[in-house]
This record gives C-alpha cells, sequence and structure tokens, in this order.
C-alpha cells in the first residue's frame, strides 16, 4: 500500500501527474492531501525534508518509511516496482518515445507553466496579454504529441495504452483547456485525455474542494 502526499486538487498539477501515476494504474494507494500554503504545510515539508515539493510518495518496507520525490522519480520507482502495471510501454521503441516526450515536458514549457498555471476552477478564456514564448511552447507541444502518436500508433502517446507520458501531459491538456489554448490535432488527444476514467476522479475530487487559491488566477 503506497501513501501519496497531494496537495489542493484544483491547482496542484504535479500532484496531479504523482496521484496518476498510481490511481491510472491500479495500484493500491491512499491519498494524503494537504492545505498548500498553510502554516501545516511548512511543518509537513520539515517533517517529509529533504524532500519539499508536493507529490511525495511513501511506503513502508523493512521497518523503514521508504520515501521519494519529484514525480519522474516516482514514475520509474514505481515502474521499477511493478514492471507489468503499464507505467511505461512494453514496446522499447514506443518506451524511448513516452520517456522523451514525458522528460520533455518534465524539464520545459516555462512560458506555459508560468502563465497558464493549472486552475481548474478557472472559466475557459484565452490570457489577455499572453507572454511571449507562449505560442512556441503550444507549438512545440502540439508537434509532440502528433510524432509520438505517429511514432507508436496512438491514440496515446506510448501507443495503444495510457502511459506515463499521458500522465506527463494531463495537466497541460487542462491548462489548454482553461487558457483556450490549441495547436493542430491537439483537440482530439486532449479530449481523450480528460475523458480517462482517473482523470475524470481527479476532476471530482477538485470540484468537490471548496477551497480557492487566488495565486493561481490569471486575467
Ligand atoms: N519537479 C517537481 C515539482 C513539484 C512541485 O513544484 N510541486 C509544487 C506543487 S504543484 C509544490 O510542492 N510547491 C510548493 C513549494 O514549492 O513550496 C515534481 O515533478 O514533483
Amino acid at each position: 500500500m503506497y501513501r501519496i502526499v497531494t496537495g489542493d486538487k484544483a491547482y496542484s498539477s504535479w500532484s496531479l501527474r504523482g496521484w496518476l501515476l498510481l490511481a491510472a494504474f491500479d495500484l493500491p494507494f491512499e491519498d494524503m492531501p494537504v492545505r498548500m500554503y498553510d502554516p501545516a504545510f511548512e511543518v509537513l515539508k520539515a517533517e517529509k525534508a529533504p524532500a519539499r515539493t508536493l507529490p511525495i510518495l511513501e511506503w513502508e518496507e523493512d521497518g523503514t518509511t521508504k520515501r521519494v520525490w519529484d514525480t519522474m522519480a516516482i514514475a520509474e520507482t514505481l515502474h521499477e516496482r511493478h514492471p507489468g502495471a503499464g507505467i511505461w510501454p512494453d514496446d522499447p521503441d514506443h518506451r524511448a518515445v513516452a520517456r522523451s516526450v514525458a522528460a520533455e515536458m518534465h524539464s520545459s514549457f516555462a512560458a506555459l507553466r508560468g502563465a497558464c498555471p493549472m486552475n481548474l476552477h478557472r472559466a475557459p478564456a484565452p490570457l489577455e496579454a499572453p507572454p511571449e514564448g507562449l505560442d512556441a511552447d503550444v507549438a512545440r507541444i502540439a508537434a509532440l504529441w502528433s510524432w509520438a502518436v505517429a511514432q507508436t500508433g496512438g491514440p496515446w502517446l506510448g501507443g495503444a495504452a495510457f502511459s506515463a507520458a499521458d500522465v506527463f501531459y494531463a495537466p497541460v491538456a487542462f491548462r489548454f483547456q482553461e487558457y483556450a489554448l490549441s495547436g493542430p490535432g491537439t483537440g482530439a488527444y486532449i479530449a481523450r485525455l480528460l475523458e480517462h476514467s482517473a482523470v475524470q476522479q481527479w476532476i471530482a475530487l477538485a470540484m468537490a474542494d471548496p477551497r480557492r487559491l487566488s495565486l493561481y488566477d490569471r486575467e
């Protein structure tokens, strides 16, 4: 049984990734939700040091608590521990595609990430003053999605089955929807991703939480 420490579900894009890495692959877990930016959040981070961001994956083994943070480390650790779960595609060529696009998500797209934070409460609307670089990020993401689907046969980025590559882009799909962003061919993939049953579960949890964080509001 795993434990995943997650932040506010409407806003914490990285928590969504960590949570999906368990929920979408039928791994047993309990969610430990925390309120980001409350005093208790700082206490929790001190307790979990050197981890200092969410999500944090934990489990008990050999009488100790094992702890892994950062979503790429969580993906690789869960894949190593559950090689049959389908976190990465079985086919090595498809796995290479999936890992490449997920890693690029993890390390790139600063304009999109900075200007368009995930906010499931936002009524879809474009930014009034989009920053330089946003169009280039959107175009690059659209190109990566269509390249990955062409390489693997789709309809998911890693091929026939939902994989960690799709997990990494789930918050991007929300951002495209919330800020009315699109590129060639992005609509069908976004619709598929947002209809995934685990993503739908996350949306339901987010909508059931009354807390609002104005920090994530953008004009
Ligand atoms: N690269 C990290 C990023 C994690 C991250 O920045 N998490 C945010 C929440 S979405 C966080 O914990 N922010 C609180 C803080 O930085 O104090 C990952 O993949 O997990």
